[in-house]
């Protein structure tokens, strides 16, 4: 599998999302570091939203292949500056969470992931496990099981 790097707001679904994937079962969890597995690097929201702790999200980059900006679609506004996606060296994705919100405005929140500079992007409930599917099978590398799922 290729080894996602999650990046958003505090409350993005980064860590759901990295749950959802790996089959566990949902449960809150505050993320208070940068958690990395071979597959997902989880990190907190407060490295997205701290201006300086931004660049270490940048050096962190490394460590993936590829980067996802996970927005979700009940977000009031977004905290990703316009052309964002060329400050990693890594191939970036656009991920809209939490699509099965009643609140969701899934237009919305693909307007600034294309405004980031993602032209590939995922719209996934952890939830409801909608499109989850689709990040899978876009992390598999030739040799990874069909049903492989990256722990
Ligand atoms: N309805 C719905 N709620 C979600 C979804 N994903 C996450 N949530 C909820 O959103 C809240 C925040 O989710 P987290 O995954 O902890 O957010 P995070 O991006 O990891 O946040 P930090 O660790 O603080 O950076 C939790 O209460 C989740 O249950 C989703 O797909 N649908
Ligand atoms: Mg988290």
């Amino acid at each position: 599998m290729k080894k996602l790097m999650l990046i958003g707001r505090v409350a993005a679904g980064k860590t759901t999302l990295t749950q959802a994937l790996r089959g566990e079962q949902i449960h809150y969890c505050k993320t208070q570091y940068i958690n990395y597995s071979n597959t997902i690097i989880d990190t907190p929201g407060e490295y997205t939203e701290v201006n300086k702790l931004g660049a270490a999200l940048a050096i962190y980059a490394y460590e993936a292949d590829i980067v996802g900006i996970v927005i979700s679609a009940d977000e009031p506004f977004c905290v990703f500056p316009p052309n964002i996606t060329c400050m990693v060296n890594r191939e970036v994705i656009g991920i809209v969470s939490g699509i099965d919100k009643p609140s969701a405005n899934v237009e919305q929140a693909t307007r600034w992931l294309k405004l980031c500079g993602c032209t590939k992007i995922f719209y996934i409930s952890s939830y409801t496990g909608e499109g989850l599917s689709d990040i899978i099978e876009y992390l598999r590398e030739d040799g990874d099981a069909p049903d492989a799922l990256p722990v």
